[in-house]
């Protein structure tokens, strides 16, 4: 998978996708992850990138003319009929579709070339949305001033559903979420942590009783914290 960043903070991500499983799916080849300054498509000699909103009111908003440059560069086009198949091009906003495990899925699953656009909270000017984006999302129901911490979370969340990126010893189908569920508890050494116990089915070696003891905590965790997705109501309660 092939992903743009566009954002008017580019050295926010100057560190952020070198850990762990981004980096190794980067160093592997199934990642490549590239980050643009919106600033330099900039046509003005100002390298203006927002305005003040036509119709008043607080803020700033992206302006246009920069994010559809920067689209055209990569992608040769601003008309999203003759986007490459393949091609999704994300704006992060809280105006958008929630982010949840099946569109990550959907999106892992059918996206070769993603480009993420981070929108400011103020906004971005409606004729991007119009013309543009194939999708907008939200990762959740709170506010932040910038999309550059959903772009994290939107790469993070794709990155590890991609073939291979997960080592042998790690897999996504034991996820929370995978299953509609919340993950069952862990535990490692020490068996007696100052005096608090591991559970003892953990410890006897008899797999079909510890798969049993993990979906019935994996049921009460959901059940305590997350009613919610046991009641096939949306999660962002
Ligand atoms: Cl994608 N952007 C902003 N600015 N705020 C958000 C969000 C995105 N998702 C939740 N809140």
């Amino acid at each position: 998978m092939k992903i743009d960043v566009l954002t008017i903070f580019p050295e926010f991500f100057t560190q952020v996708f070198d850990f762990g499983i981004i980096r190794r799916a980067k160093n592997a080849g199934i990642v490549e992850i590239r980050v643009h300054d919106i600033r330099e498509y900039a046509v003005d000699k100002h390298k203006m990138v927002d305005d003040r909103p036509f119709g008043g009111g607080d803020g700033m908003v992206l302006k246009p003319e920069p994010i559809f440059a920067a689209i055209e560069g990569l992608l040769g086009t601003s008309d999203r009929s003759a986007y490459p198949p393949g091609t999704s091009v994300v704006l992060l906003s809280p105006q958008g579709t929630p982010l949840k495990q099946p569109l990550a899925e959907q999106m892992a699953g059918v996206t070769e070339h993603l480009i993420m656009i981070c929108g400011r909270y103020e906004g971005v000017d409606e004729r991007v949305n119009e013309t543009l984006i194939t999708h907008e999302v939200s990762i959740g129901d709170y506010v932040l001033s910038g999309g550059e911490p959903a772009a994290v979370v939107v790469v993070d969340s794709l990155v590890r559903l991609l073939p291979n990126a997960l080592g042998s010893e790690t897999s996504a189908l034991n996820d929370s979420f995978s299953e509609g569920l919340l993950d069952h508890p862990h535990y490692t050494r020490p068996a007696d942590f100052r005096g608090m116990k591991v559970p003892e089915v953990l410890l006897n070696g008899n797999h079909a009783e510890i798969e049993k003891w993990r979906r019935e905590r994996a049921l009460e965790k959901t059940r305590s914290n997350r009613k919610d997705l046991l009641e096939g109501e949306n999660g962002d309660t």
